[in-house]
């Protein structure tokens, strides 16, 4: 049952329920999606191996009967080079800045990057009062057992070492989260797992399959429009726009014969249909706007909207 002045849902709670928000930040690509996934159980962010898949700050909701955690899955941090890389750092920063909790996520089958340093820097500027724990994520491809290179980057509260992709030691990290968090309400009700709308998440299922299917320049240089998303009595039609920035990058998208765009389009489709459980027709269509990833009214229009100044 919500209340109606709070827009707080008042269950049956025990009277030290923790509530909070855990910003997940971390490299482009060292596992923070996938991990998001990992803690709720099912997908909610789309995971890819190229760097700077996530693009929106999406919150993945994790309730148990003693707490509600809100986790963060936010753009992995790098040097911005273009517009729609300052939003994603805006993002990410935005994240880091507010949070309960930052869970820094590490890629240990690799040694530290400058990028780590840089993030190091960032939380120490941006976040210093706030509890720092370290995820070691990868450990399954880390060689030795050697992990204080990454340690050294900052002090912390506490550290943990997982492999989000085979679900290994992120129970123990879990658990540890919730004990950091502030007492509190539960704000949303049990079942609700993300933030966002299905229409959301079709558009980046969409986009992940591009991305998987495609290499170099063009997995950045795609966005996705859901141009129309209904729900009939018997299937759900959705019309999308993918769009990319060249000519020759439209020409691969849609392949030979239309066969790439034919493999998205079915890999995309079958995943929407196991997600909301019901049959789907999707409708393709590939567009080129040059240069979209400098063009704010575009980008708005997609999704990626830069909060107002009084906001930020
Ligand atoms: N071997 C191994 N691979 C992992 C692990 N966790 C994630 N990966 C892989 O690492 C790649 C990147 O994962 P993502 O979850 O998309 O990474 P991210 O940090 O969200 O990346 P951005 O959204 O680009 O910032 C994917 O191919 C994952 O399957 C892990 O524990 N072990
Ligand atoms: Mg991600």
């Amino acid at each position: 049952m919500s209340d109606e002045n709070t827009g707080i849902f008042q269950e049956d709670w025990p009277e030290d329920h923790r509530s909070g928000v855990v910003a997940v930040i971390g490299r482009p690509n060292v596992g923070k999606s996938t991990l998001i996934n990992a803690i709720l159980g099912q997908k909610i962010a789309i995971a890819t191996p190229k760097p700077q898949t996530t693009r929106r700050t999406q919150v993945g909701i994790y309730t148990v009967p003693q707490a509600q955690m809100m986790l963060f899955d936010t753009p992995g941090l790098h040097k911005a080079r273009n517009r729609m890389g300052e939003f994603m750092m805006n993002e990410a920063q935005f994240a880091l800045k507010d949070a309960d909790v930052n869970l820094w996520i590490l890629d240990t089958s690799e040694p530290p990057t400058t990028a780590d340093t840089y993030i190091a820097q960032t939380l120490k500027d941006m976040a210093p009062g706030t509890p720092l724990v370290l995820a070691l994520n990868k450990i399954d491809q880390h060689k030795g057992e050697d992990y204080s290179a990454y340690t050294d980057l900052i002090e912390h509260e506490s550290v943990y070492r997982v492999s989000a992709l085979k679900n290994d030691g992120v129970e123990a990290l879990v658990n540890h989260l919730i004990e950091l968090l502030p007492e509190g309400p539960r704000y949303y009700p049990v079942d609700q797992v993300s933030d966002v709308t299905m229409r959301f998440v079709a558009a980046e299922v969409i986009r992940e399959k591009v991305m998987m299917n495609t290499e170099q320049e063009i997995p950045h240089a795609v966005a996705v429009e859901i141009f129309d998303y209904k729900d009939n009595e018997d299937r759900t039609n959705i019309h999308a726009i993918i769009y990319v920035e060249r000519d020759s990058q439209k020409g691969i998208v849609i392949g030979k014969g239309g066969a790439m765009i034919k493999q998205i389009g079915t890999q995309a489709r079958h995943e929407i249909m196991e997600m909301i459980e019901r049959p789907v027709h999707l409708d393709l269509r590939v567009k080129v706007l040059k240069n979209w990833r400098s063009n704010e009214s575009f980008m708005r229009r997609v999704g990626y909207r830069f909060p107002k100044k009084e906001d930020n």
